[in-house]
């Protein structure tokens, strides 16, 4: 892997096809347990072309009432998420350089014409551990900016198994997925991409 910034570190391909599969495999379980929902945007209640779950002891959720907020359970079922793969546990045990575990990990699920907007991730009270994140499936365009909006960004296209860490300070950078490439990969049964993206809530 390589340093891109302060704190920023890409890892291209850190995952090998059977690790892939393995993790999609576990991803499933999973998502069979804890479904894909559709989160609202606080406020307009506006649908999110991503659709979500989480696993560990906390999941990010939103919705038009109550915002965005970590939960120890899902928003439909009511139920406590699954536990965190162990696969994941050891890439952020790699990885990180962070003591404590994670306690979330968000599972975010594109569809060829999902997109995710240009925002920071600033829900968590422990801004000192990194955020891991893991790219399945189709190819996308990835984009990452500064600490401040109008910030120049730099576009990636990352691939299935591309392990991104953001931390230190490039841990409240804008950041994006402005496309899904569909037919880019054939890891999944469908065309789209899964995000895995590891974090600690709470200091
Ligand atoms: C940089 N997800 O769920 S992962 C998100 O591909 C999110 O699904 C995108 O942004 C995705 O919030 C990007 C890369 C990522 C995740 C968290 C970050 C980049 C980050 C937190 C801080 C800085
Ligand atoms: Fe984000």
């Amino acid at each position: 892997g390589h340093d891109l910034a302060p704190g920023l570190r890409y890892v291209p391909d850190h995952f090998d096809r059977a690790a892939q599969e393995a993790l999609v495999a576990a991803i499933r379980a999973v998502v069979a347990d804890a479904p894909l929902y559709v989160p609202r945007m606080p406020k307009t209640g506006k649908a999110m072309s991503v659709r979500m779950t989480n696993c560990g002891a906390l999941g990010w959720v939103t919705d038009k009432d109550n915002g965005y907020r970590y939960q120890p359970t899902h928003p439909e079922t009511g139920r406590p998420w699954p536990a965190i793969p162990q696969t994941l546990l050891g890439l952020w045990e790699a990885v990180s350089g962070f003591a404590k575990p994670p306690e979330a990990c968000l599972v975010n699920f594109y569809d060829p014409e999902a997109k995710m907007g240009l925002h920071q991730d600033r829900d968590e009270t422990d801004l000192a551990a990194p955020v891991v994140s893991v790219s399945l499936g189709d190819q996308c365009l990835f984009r990452v900016g500064g600490t401040s909006r109008s910030d120049p960004t730099r576009s990636f296209r990352l691939s299935s198994g591309d392990v991104f860490v953001f931390g230190g300070e490039s841990r409240l950078i804008f950041h994006g997925v402005d496309r899904i490439y569909p037919g880019t990969s054939t890891l999944l049964r469908n065309p789209g991409r899964i995000n895995l993206t590891l974090r600690r809530v709470n200091p």
